[in-house]
């Protein structure tokens, strides 16, 4: 997510003050008389600071996303990396700074068109002095926006247009292989909390509809009872990203985890999420006898395949179980409700 640039007080209120002096230049250059010229000098730099300082503040309001109009997986993500309540006060704070200089500018406009050409500095003195004050007010929050500006830089490009299947399972059973086998160029890194690889996107097409594939090392691989309240909330947050998850077993063991540990996690993560399950028993080709496969496979109900992915041979049935189930859960009406609140909210 790219968010606006994000300056401290002094440098909004330097650049304030200097184009006030530039315009105040402009005026002193005129023919004017000089009472009135006094006047106009100092109307000259209260306005121009304020609405200097004042275009910046609207183009941090305008270009810093609101949370609620956020599919549901970004707010999640930036209450987790931020905390969405910091971000929505320091976004407010902006916004009442960006009142306060306009009430300023109008009112100092009035006096110092009352006063006389002395007390006009006078006047525009003390308007600089609340400026600078009403601006050096919201530097925590400046401060606060910038540090957001970079920690959601790297946030995941999630494509709310396609469907979207997460990857789950114990480390070492095949997860990146199968991204690497069934997506088309090599995946995309994101950020992610939890994880120090990130999560892992890749993406294809088939039959005119989209698909994004994500792994998810190092955080839906142990139990979730281990977990503590923000890592729940990191692992929530991937309830709204995916439409489907894919769950891959290692019944060759070879990964280093028991069958029933690996049926464990599952059933975990069956229970916490509400979401379509696909299960891959992996490594087939390492299998000596299928009695173990068999024994859980008995105990599964979502649907099941058997694989070898490292050697994709049934990388496209695997593709026509996503489709079907993507058409079965993932109706495009989700995106089109998005945009239609979207709108919605900008109407109010
Ligand atoms: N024989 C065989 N090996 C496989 C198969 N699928 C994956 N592997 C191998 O298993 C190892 C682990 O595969 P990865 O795809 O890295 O597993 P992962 O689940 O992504 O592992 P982590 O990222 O550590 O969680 C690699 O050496 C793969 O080549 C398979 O179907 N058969
Ligand atoms: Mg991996």
């Amino acid at each position: 997510m790219k968010l606006p640039h994000i300056p401290t007080p002094d440098e909004l209120i330097d650049k304030g003050f200097n184009r006030a002096s530039r315009a105040a230049s402009k005026v002193r250059s005129t023919k004017l008389h000089g009472r009135v010229k006094g006047m106009r000098i100092e109307e000259a730099r209260v306005q121009t600071a304020c609405q200097t300082i004042n275009s910046t503040l609207d183009r941090i309001i305008k270009e810093t996303p609101i949370i609620e109009e956020l599919p549901e997986f970004y707010q999640d993500y930036i209450d987790i990396v931020v905390g969405v309540d910091q971000y929505k006060h320091s976004l407010g704070a902006v916004y009442w700074a960006y009142g306060v200089l306009k009430q300023i500018e109008a009112q100092y406009t009035t006096r110092i068109r009352k006063s006389d050409s002395l007390s006009a500095i006078d006047i525009r003195k003390e308007a600089f002095g609340r400026i600078a004050s009403v601006v050096n007010r919201i530097e925590d929050e400046l401060d606060f926006l910038d540090f957001a500006k970079r920690e959601l830089k790297n946030m995941p490009n999630i494509d709310f247009t396609a469907t979207r299947v997460v990857i789950a399972g114990f480390p070492n059973v095949g997860k990146s292989t199968l991204l690497n086998n069934i997506t088309d160029a090599s995946p995309k890194v994101a950020n992610y909390p939890f994880t120090t690889k990130g999560l892992q996107i890749g993406n294809y097409e088939l039959n005119w509809r989209k698909y994004q594939i994500i792994d998810t090392p190092g955080l839906l691989d142990r139990s979730i009872n281990d977990m503590n309240e923000i890592e729940l909330n990191a692992i929530a947050a991937l309830e709204h990203l995916g439409n489907i998850i894919i769950y891959i077993f290692d019944p060759s063991q070879t990964s280093g985890f028991l069958m029933e540990n690996q049926y464990l996690l599952y059933a975990e993560i069956k229970k916490v999420f509400q979401t379509p399950m696909i299960c891959l028993f992996n490594k087939t080709d390492l299998l000596e006898t299928t009695d173990l496969m068999d024994e859980y496979i008995a105990k599964i109900d979502d649907p099941i395949f058997k694989t070898s992915i490292s050697d994709r041979s049934n990388i496209n049935d695997i593709k026509a179980v996503i489709e079907d189930l993507s058409k079965q859960y993932c109706s495009d009406d989700e995106f089109e409700k998005y945009l239609e609140e979207l709108e919605k909210n900008r109407g109010r």
